[in-house]
């Protein structure tokens, strides 16, 4: 697995402006189950601080940048949002914060999930034993482990 993995987008451009289109399970690997955009975020704003179970996501600066801090447990990536084309994949179980936000910054998020706040971990040392967990080789009978 990349830790943040950079989706590009087409465009299309003519005297008229530039279009620039995503198709879930084309663009990106999932079907887009719902879509959300942060805007108005003051420009010391810091948001995110918290992982997810099973969520992916796809994030764009639609307008203006912010800072993306990416930890899957074992690594940390700090990635720069500017280019409309250009989005990030977050996959499951990695810590995300948002900040750095430039004046009137908005933000998309195409999500593979309905919104559920049982899916989110916000406690650092809970997503740690999670990752953790998920990274571990499953138990083999010869270790005492259930057959798989
Ligand atoms: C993420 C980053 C990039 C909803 O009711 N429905 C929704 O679809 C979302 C996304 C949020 N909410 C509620 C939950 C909270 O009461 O809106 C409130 C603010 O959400 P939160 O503090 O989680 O916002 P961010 O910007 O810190 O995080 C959001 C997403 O929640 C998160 O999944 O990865 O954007």
């Amino acid at each position: 697995m990349t830790l943040g993995r950079l989706i590009d987008l087409p465009v299309i451009s003519d005297p008229r402006g530039d279009l620039t289109f995503v198709e879930g399970g084309r663009h990106v690997s999932f079907d887009i189950a719902r879509i959300y955009y942060l805007y108005n975020v003051p420009v010391d704003a810091e948001r995110g601080g918290h992982a997810h179970r099973e969520l992916s996501q796809v994030v764009f600066a639609l307008s203006g940048s912010f800072r993306l801090t990416l930890d899957d447990g074992r690594e940390r990536r700090e990635i720069w949002l500017r280019d409309p084309r250009k989005g990030v994949l977050i996959e499951s179980l990695t810590w995300r914060e948002m900040d750095a936000f430039s004046q009137g910054a908005v933000v998309m998020v195409l999500a593979s999930h309905p919104y559920d706040e049982a899916d989110y971990i916000r406690d650092h040392d809970a997503f740690l034993a999670a990752a953790s967990e998920r990274g571990r080789p499953p138990a083999s009978p010869a270790d005492g482990g259930a057959p798989t």
